[in-house]
């Protein structure tokens, strides 16, 4: 009999800055801190059977490099780029190479933020955006992808 194989993970990628997430500002990201959330978010991928790749970098690079690896090695991307959302064309182009379903995550809602937050380059390369619900936000997307996923 064929061995059936493995499927792919969906990446879960976080910009700079993320990995501050529970030590500072809890009024506006929460309390939940990163790692919390990778648990959460592994959590709620198994019950659509999925697996994850989470990540944080402080490095547009190193984020345009993994989703680039999400081309061949993952299924879909969920993406809190951070401040990198309202700057990073690299950000945008390396999303709109990819094929997968892209979902982007905020843990605010920078539309309810400073003018220079309203801004996302990543929105015009994903499916669909996810802001202001805090970690919630993250399983959210989760069921999301999984939803496109299954489309
Ligand atoms: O709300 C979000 O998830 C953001 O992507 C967070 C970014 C911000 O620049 C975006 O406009 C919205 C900032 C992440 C900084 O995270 C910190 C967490 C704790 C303490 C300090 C910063």
């Amino acid at each position: 009999m064929p061995k059936k194989s493995k499927p792919l993970p969906i990446y879960v990628l976080n910009g700079p800055n993320l990995n501050l997430l529970g030590s500072r500002e809890p009024e506006v990201y929460g309390s939940t801190t990163l790692p919390e959330i990778g648990k959460q978010v592994a959590a709620r991928a198994r019950q659509h059977g999925l697996t994850v790749e989470f990540r944080q970098s402080n490095h547009e690079g190193d984020l345009v490099d993994w989703i680039q690896e999400c081309r061949t090695k993952g299924c879909g991307l969920i993406l809190n780029a951070g401040a990198l959302t309202h700057t990073s064309v690299a950000l945008y182009d390396a999303c709109r190479a990819l094929s997968h379903p892209i979902i982007e995550v905020h843990l605010s809602n920078p539309y309810a933020r400073e003018p220079f937050r309203h801004r996302s380059f990543i929105s015009k390369a994903a499916n669909g955006v996810i802001c202001g619900l805090g970690a919630t936000g993250y399983t959210v997307a989760v069921d999301a992808l999984a939803a496109l996923l299954k489309e």
